[in-house]
């Protein structure tokens, strides 16, 4: 009962917290994932880009009253009605926070069960996944992003989104959701790697929180 009650004292007190949009903390420390995410980029990316995306996303649907307690998912449901400011903001904002928790400090394996039977079927072994996730990811052309998604006929496919677009947009080209995400924009890599994007990839895949991806994939085929 206590906590209850300070709950709502809180809740009251801090009207701020109950709201839909958060900012969320970073699940680890900025060297967590070092050495294939360095501490700088990682702090950069967190404190300058994803926080700048989330700013303007949250300035952006002041005057939409309707996204301010609307779930990201049905908000990009949408996306195609609304201003690019709120699409290029709200998807720099949501895609990076999936980013993150999509690693883990020295990654995690896949569990036995269905994602990894489904996992097996759609690419035989992890070396051929890695190959074609890989070759997704270094045939972007220009900023955007590579996703892991359970698609529409519920089957595990490797898409590429442009910009900061993603698979739950409307405007996507395949729409599905998102298991697993690669910022390959270059401020992702740049300052570590330079224009070395295919050795940011390989050392990506000591990262995936499989764990994760596997509780996403249970989520979504339901
Ligand atoms: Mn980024």
């Amino acid at each position: 009962m206590k906590t209850i009650i300070s709950i709502l004292i809180i809740a009251i007190a801090f009207p701020a917290m109950s709201q839909m949009h958060q900012f969320k903390e970073l699940p680890y420390a900025y060297d967590a994932l070092e050495p294939y995410i360095d501490s700088t980029t990682m702090k950069v990316h967190y404190e300058k880009h994803h926080r700048g995306y989330y700013n303007k996303f949250i300035n952006g649907i002041e005057k939409h009253e309707e996204l301010q307690t609307m779930e990201m998912i049905d908000i990009f449901a949408n996306i195609s009605k609304y201003e690019p400011v709120i699409r290029n903001n709200g998807g720099g904002y949501w895609n990076h926070e999936f980013f993150w928790e999509s690693m883990t400090p020295g990654g995690s394996e896949i569990p036995e069960g269905a994602f990894k039977d489904a996992f097996m079927k759609a690419f035989k072994s992890m070396d051929n996944f890695k190959k074609e996730f890989k070759d997704k990811a270094l045939t972007l052309f220009g900023s955007g992003w590579v996703w892991l998604i359970l698609n529409e006929n519920k089957e595990l496919q490797i898409v590429q989104t442009a910009n900061q677009d993603n698979p739950l947009m409307d405007v996507a080209k395949i729409k599905g959701i998102p298991l697993l995400g690669l910022d390959v924009w270059e401020h992702a890599y740049y300052l570590k790697y330079q224009n070395n994007r295919g050795t940011y990839i390989d050392n990506f895949f000591n990262l995936i929180d499989w764990e994760k991806v596997n509780e996403r994939y249970d989520a979504a085929i339901k």
